[in-house]
């Protein structure tokens, strides 16, 4: 088919945008949708291209862009998609110029001619995402479709239709919340819930002495004098969002579960933090495999109170803006290996930050275990993460945590790594005005 294609090209908003789009189906002006916005960008071809199995063959391919002065500005490698018996390599690579350029057509003509396979992928689509605060209310309804990723097994609320007739109608109510509302509504919690609460919450505050990092039981110990937190009541996100804004300008959303890694991570570049507010089955108070208001709470809302460990969250998010389909998940399981599961040295001792850990008693145990048959360790390490973890268990501890030597160290690797995404433009988040920034790289 044709790749020819003319005019100027835009960045379209779909969310459905693939990472190789063949050009001729990329949207003009016209096509695209009132609401949605799209970033104009100068002209990139992308390619896939897997090279010969010849000595030399990469360097040779490097060659043709100096020959004919093309300008590379991304290049990756992977194993091959396409020969998955051999030990072929795919190569992903974005140059500067488009196909009406006389130097990109030789140049693929050259490229093609040490290649095996070789795809056009046009200009790299980058999916629309959210620039403005009340962006937000065009994401974050969705959620995945129950039990998605998660076993009926693991998961006793599932056969407990008492139990799911409660979360839908907590649900609902988080479904109508806009970002312009006033308050995050107050759930009545039922006494079986708040006997959830009171059975973890002396269980876990016993957990943290020793084992939670110092910013994490700071925090905590605030949150107990101002806004609600106490063994008998489980607080309400709107007192917790009022807190966490003085704090450090974070807030929180309600979410009826699950988003996309997409919708949420986006959320925690504008310091949003979409939360659960319904409580996990009562038949299972040490592990859930799903976030629920114990976890959102005893987890993550005392990080969000240290500006510190919170722009770590806020990092990963900017990277999600716009963020190549096939990078998302990358960026997902460096989230969930440090935000989720990470740990950091205090004084010569692991320390727990991460919220999966802090919010699960079972987890605690098992993570400071000091039994033959324990947890392994690791130092922290982002594209090592990104690239060889994702494969990691959602439905049970974890065979081995990632630890980092500081919150400083951590927030430096975590940045570096960012920085790396390839990304036609910059984000930047304004305080002011609660909005992104983007600014063209190029
Ligand atoms: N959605 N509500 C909610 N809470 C999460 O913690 C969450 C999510 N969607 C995706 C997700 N976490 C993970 O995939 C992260 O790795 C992004
Ligand atoms: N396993 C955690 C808990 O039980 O609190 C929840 C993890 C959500 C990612
Ligand atoms: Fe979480």
């Amino acid at each position: 088919s044709s790749t020819h294609h003319v005019g100027k090209r835009f960045f379209t908003t779909s969310q459905t945008a693939q990472a190789a789009v063949p050009a001729d189906t990329m949207r003009d002006n016209s096509e695209i949708a009132e609401d949605q916005r799209y970033f104009e960008v100068n002209d990139k071809t992308g390619i896939i291209v897997t090279l010969k199995d010849e000595k030399g063959v990469l360097n040779k391919a490097l060659g043709v862009f100096d020959k004919y002065g093309v300008c590379l500005s991304h290049i990756e490698s992977k194993p091959s998609k396409f020969y998955k018996k051999s030990k072929a390599y795919d190569f992903y690579l974005d140059f500067e110029g488009s196909f009406d350029d006389e130097p990109v057509r030789n140049l693929i003509s050259d490229l093609s001619k040490m290649s095996k396979h070789l795809t056009i992928c046009g200009t790299p689509e980058v999916p629309w995402f959210p620039t403005n605060f009340y962006d937000l209310d065009k994401i974050g309804k969705e959620t995945l479709s129950e039990g998605d990723g998660i076993q009926e097994a693991d998961h006793p609320g599932f056969r407990d239709e008492e139990y799911k007739k409660r979360r839908n109608f907590i649900t609902e109510l988080a479904l109508k919340y806009q970002m312009y509302d006033k308050e995050v509504p107050r759930v009545e919690y039922t006494d079986t819930e708040v006997g959830v609460w009171q059975h973890c919450y002396p269980k876990l505050k016993k957990h943290y002495v020793g084992r939670a990092v110092k910013e994490f039981n700071e925090s905590l110990a605030q949150m107990e004098k101002y806004c609600g937190f106490a063994e008998d009541n489980i607080p309400q996100l709107e007192d917790i969002s009022q807190y966490l804004i003085s704090k450090t300008g974070w807030r929180i959303r309600p979410v009826g579960g699950l988003l996309s890694q997409r919708e949420f991570l986006n959320g925690l570049a504008f310091k949003v933090f979409h939360s659960t507010q319904y409580i996990r089955h009562h038949s299972a108070p040490e592990y859930t495999p799903e976030p629920d208001i114990i976890h959102e709470l005893m987890g993550h809302a005392p990080m969000f109170a240290n500006k510190h460990y919170a722009d770590l969250s806020q990092m990963i998010g900017l990277a999600s803006l716009g963020c190549p389909d096939h990078y998302l998940p990358r960026l997902g399981t460096l989230y969930w290996f440090t935000i989720e599961f990470g740990l950091c040295m205090e004084e010569g001792e692991r320390k727990a930050y991460g919220a999966g850990i802090l919010s699960s008693f079972g987890e605690l145990d098992w993570c400071f275990s000091q039994e033959e048959k324990a947890p392994k360790f690791f130092p922290l390490d982002c594209e090592e993460i990104a690239e060889n973890h994702g494969d990691f268990p959602i439905s049970s501890v974890q065979p081995y945590y990632f630890v980092s030597e500081s919150w400083e160290d951590a927030r430096k690797k975590i940045r570096d790594y960012c920085d790396a995404i390839p990304r036609p433009f910059n984000v930047f988040y304004n305080e002011k005005t609660q909005n992104i920034e983007v600014d063209r790289k190029i």
